[in-house]
């Protein structure tokens, strides 16, 4: 008999199912562990990295499930978007054939593997039932004023007539057709994460230690809380419509130090000098070429602006200051202006530079001056500040804003970096906005009880404009208010509105999902998520979305906690030939090859062994022998065990080398909560496992033998479980098999010895360490104790007499 992965695995997959092994329990009363990977887009194929997502998940999900708990594992896919239409556009097939194709082969696929997805709970985004809660959710949102239009500029695709995320626009072009993205004036649907931005940021607080630090450094950013002064100036030339215009500044301690102002190329300043000619031609010209630059484009670019021959008077100095139009100057952020201190700031020095303008100091440190580099720490005291010299620059910043206020010139304020979040899409495959436009109502959402508004099936797909657009029937439709004639909203919602919430349907029992968006019984039970999995490269976006999403449905009623998921664990990439593993880079291997030839459980096997999860999976061939020829000798080994042995076992009565061989089994065990309840070290646990079975192959002990295995199978089956189902059925009542084995602590329990160490002779540290530790452990020990008398030297001579001292020789 050999082992036969395919055999093996089709098996437990087929009994696991028929014993609903992997649903989770109506029991509300039991401890429960909801654990969550990312659901995958169904592009066609499971990839690396789901395998990966998956295998650790699936590892804590089935561990949590052997200690007892009711464990929530489910599994979903996020089915509306655009692959599906370039996909239709190719290929001639229509996006939801063409997703739900994908759907039912990559259900396979994972099955294949033998992840304990619940599948009473499997969902797709693009699913009429999940639509319908969605739309709901839109609506009210619109109705507590979460949602609103507003014409904004978006990244905007003139061949193929679609508004582009940021993502979407690669150097400046179309990911899709290579053309030039230009900014437009559109009108869309806003959702207004920016009055949650405070709250998002402080959960932040809530989720130390919890979340990955760097996920939670890059939202913090994304959020980009800034304290600091809003005041306005008055523009000198009294003949403009505008009079003045507001600034806002984190240093108003450099406020003497003010040498020009910039404004946005979308300043209304700059539109009304536009407008009344006041510029010249070519000016105008430029301007307008960096109005079409997206954000990104402007930073990339050098600094540059044009004088727009007026001036600002300072408020305090009563002095002229030029004003100018510059790139760096973001409509979107603050006012729009700039008070620029290029003495002090990176950007505005720069700039000052390039165009000549005066650069004055207002604040000095206590170490020499630079002279061809801007002063920009936040520490130093005040010069050319009048009745503000001397002072430290923190206090100086707040004693200005003191007098601001005192004067009513300005205010203290709090800023966000946080834009509300865009959600329309010119797109057919995605949610319809549930909105209808009515020439006499204006924007009225859609009953409630016309839910789901569904897509038609009968368009044709052309990747030119939106087909909704130009469908006959199904645009038009009559006003829900006035009864007469209106149109439907032909944009669909961002994918990431779907993928905002999907984690808490899978927490409302599906017995209920037919009727409500969440059954509240079964989310206030399952909420929030204990364990999420999934990529780093969602750090902003779908976990800033979700978490936004978790706040405002608590706020109108529907669910209860303050955070989506309480942990976060954010794995690493898988890289071969130097590449993250992609299509692009042709350096894909397809996990059906893997199952093919070897088997799921060498699949799961070497992708939690090669490497820590949260560290980048470099590929390795021999790695995957090496994680199947374990398997093999596992199975080996196990066919060799004596199935009657007792598992009565006197500690006192083993030899020296039995006993270590046990103590390396229960080691394991110790560390199996520590791994997977902790650090996610599974390298270190299956190493842990392998050690135990070479010291177990030094003893013959049948008792031992049965017993190792009894542990090992037990901590290894939510990495493997495949095999360690078969070989436990084989070896012990599979009923054992659903609890883990307890800690035995008189094992642990063991005399310990103290050895001096001596370098050369000469006594330098002493060590305890266990009675039955081998010598190459002890020599470990004894070397890191005495590590300063060996650095730098050789070492040419080790000797360990049993019992008593180490001796180190070096030269
Ligand atoms: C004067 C000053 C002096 C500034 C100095 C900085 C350093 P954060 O910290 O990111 O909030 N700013 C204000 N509005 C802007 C806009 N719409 N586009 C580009 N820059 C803008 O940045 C706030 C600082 O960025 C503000 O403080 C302002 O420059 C600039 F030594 O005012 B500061
Ligand atoms: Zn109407």
């Amino acid at each position: 008999m050999s082992y036969n992965a395919r055999e093996i695995e089709k098996k437990w997959q087929k009994l696991w199912q028929e014993q609903d092994y992997f649903e989770p329990k109506d029991d509300y009363s039991l401890e429960k562990k909801y654990i969550l990977s990312m659901f995958p887009y169904p592009s066609g194929r499971i990839h690396m990295g789901h395998v990966r997502n998956y295998s650790i998940s699936d590892a804590l999900a089935r561990y949590y499930r052997k200690k007892g708990f009711n464990v929530l594992h489910p599994i979903g896919f996020d089915s509306f978007g655009m692959p599906a239409e370039n996909a239709a556009i190719k290929h001639k097939i229509h996006p939801k054939k063409w997703t739900y194709e994908n759907i039912d082969y990559m259900k396979k696929e994972l099955f294949s593997l033998g992840f304990s997805f619940s599948r009473n709970r499997i969902l797709a985004t693009s699913d009429p039932l999940y639509t319908k809660f969605e739309q709901e959710f839109f609506i009210k949102m619109y109705e507590k004023g979460l949602i609103y239009t507003k014409e904004a500029t978006v990244n905007w695709c003139e061949n193929d007539k679609t508004v582009l995320a940021n993502e979407q626009v690669e150097d400046g072009k179309c990911w899709r057709c290579g053309s030039e993205v230009v900014q437009k004036q559109m009108p869309g649907y806003y959702v207004k994460i920016t009055s949650y931005a405070k709250e998002l940021l402080e959960g932040l607080k809530l989720l130390e230690n919890k979340w990955p630090n760097q996920v939670l450094t890059m939202q913090e950013n994304w959020i980009g809380q800034s304290y600091g002064l809003e005041f306005s100036f008055k523009l000198a030339d009294e003949s403009f419509d505008t009079k003045s215009f507001e600034v806002f500044t984190t240093r108003a301690d450099t406020i003497y130090g003010v040498s020009y102002i910039a404004l946005a190329p979308e300043h209304s300043i700059v539109k009304e000098l536009i407008s009344k000619k006041l510029l010249d031609e070519s000016t105008i010209d430029s301007i307008k070429e960096i109005q079409n630059q997206s954000p990104r484009q402007r930073q990339a670019d050098e600094k540059k602006g044009y004088f727009l021959n007026t001036y600002a008077i300072h408020p305090l100095t009563n002095e002229k200051i030029p004003v100018w139009v510059a790139n760096f100057v973001l409509i979107d952020y603050g006012s729009g202006a700039v008070m620029a201190v290029p003495a002090h700031d990176e950007r505005d020095f720069d700039f000052a530079k390039k165009y000549n303008l005066p650069i004055k100091q207002v604040i000095i440190s206590k170490d020499t001056k630079q002279e061809d580099a801007p002063y920009t720490e936040k520490s130093g005291f005040l010069i050319n500040s009048a009745e503000f010299n001397e002072l430290e620059c923190n206090e100086a910043r707040e004693k200005i804003i003191a007098k601001f206020e005192d004067l009513k010139l300005g205010k203290r304020v709090i800023n966000y970096k946080i834009r509300d979040w865009g959600v329309s899409r010119q797109r057919y495959w995605g949610a319809a906005i549930p909105m209808i436009r009515c020439e006499k109502c204006g924007i009225v959402p859609c009953e409630l009880s016309s839910l789901p508004i569904t897509l038609p099936d009968d368009v044709e797909i052309t990747g030119e404009g939106n087909p909704l657009e130009k469908h006959p029937t199904w645009k038009f439709c009559t006003c829900p208010k006035c009864k007469g004639e209106a149109v439907r909203e032909c944009d669909t919602l961002d994918t990431f509105f779907q993928s905002s919430w999907y984690y808490a349907r899978f927490a409302s029992d599906e017995k209920t999902w037919n009727t409500r968006a969440f059954d509240e019984k079964s989310v206030n039970y399952w909420l929030n998520v204990d364990q999420y999995v999934g990529g780093i490269e969602h750090a902003i976006l779908h976990l800033l979305y979700a978490r936004f999403f978790q706040k405002v449905l608590r706020d109108m009623g529907y669910l209860k906690d303050d955070e989506p998921f309480a942990r976060l664990l954010t794995q690493g990439m898988v890289i071969k030939d130097g590449f993250k593993m992609s299509k692009s880079k042709g350096n894909v291997v397809d996990p059906d090859d893997i199952i093919n030839k070897y088997g799921a459980d060498t699949a799961r096997l070497f992708i939690l062994f090669l490497a820590p999860p949260v560290k980048e999976l470099v590929w390795n061939d021999n790695a995957i022998e090496g994680a199947y020829k374990f398997i093999n000798k596992l199975y080996e080994r196990a066919l060799k065990i004596d199935k009657n042995a007792s598992l009565d076992i006197r500690q006192d009565e083993l030899s020296k080398d039995e006993k270590y061989a046990r103590l390396k089994v229960y080691e394991a065990l110790k560390k199996s909560s520590e791994v997977y309840e902790k650090s996610f070290a599974f390298n270190t646990l299956i190493a842990a496992c392998m050690e135990s079975l070479n010291a177990l192959s030094a003893v013959d002990n049948d008792k031992l033998n049965k017993e190792a295995f009894y542990i090992i199978l037990n901590i290894l089956e939510p990495i493997i479980p495949h095999i360690c189902f078969e070989l436990s059925d084989m070896l012990f009542e599979l009923e054992n098999f659903k609890t883990l084995p307890e800690l035995r602590p008189e094992i642990f329990l063991q005399d310990s010895i103290k050895l001096a160490v001596s370098v050369n002779g000469k006594k330098r540290a002493e060590i305890e360490v266990l009675s039955s530790a081998l010598k190459d452990e002890i020599l470990q020990e004894a070397k890191k104790a005495v590590f300063k008398w060996l650095k730098d030297k050789e070492l040419v001579k080790e000797i360990y007499i049993e019992k008593k001292l180490v001796n180190l020789v070096v030269r």
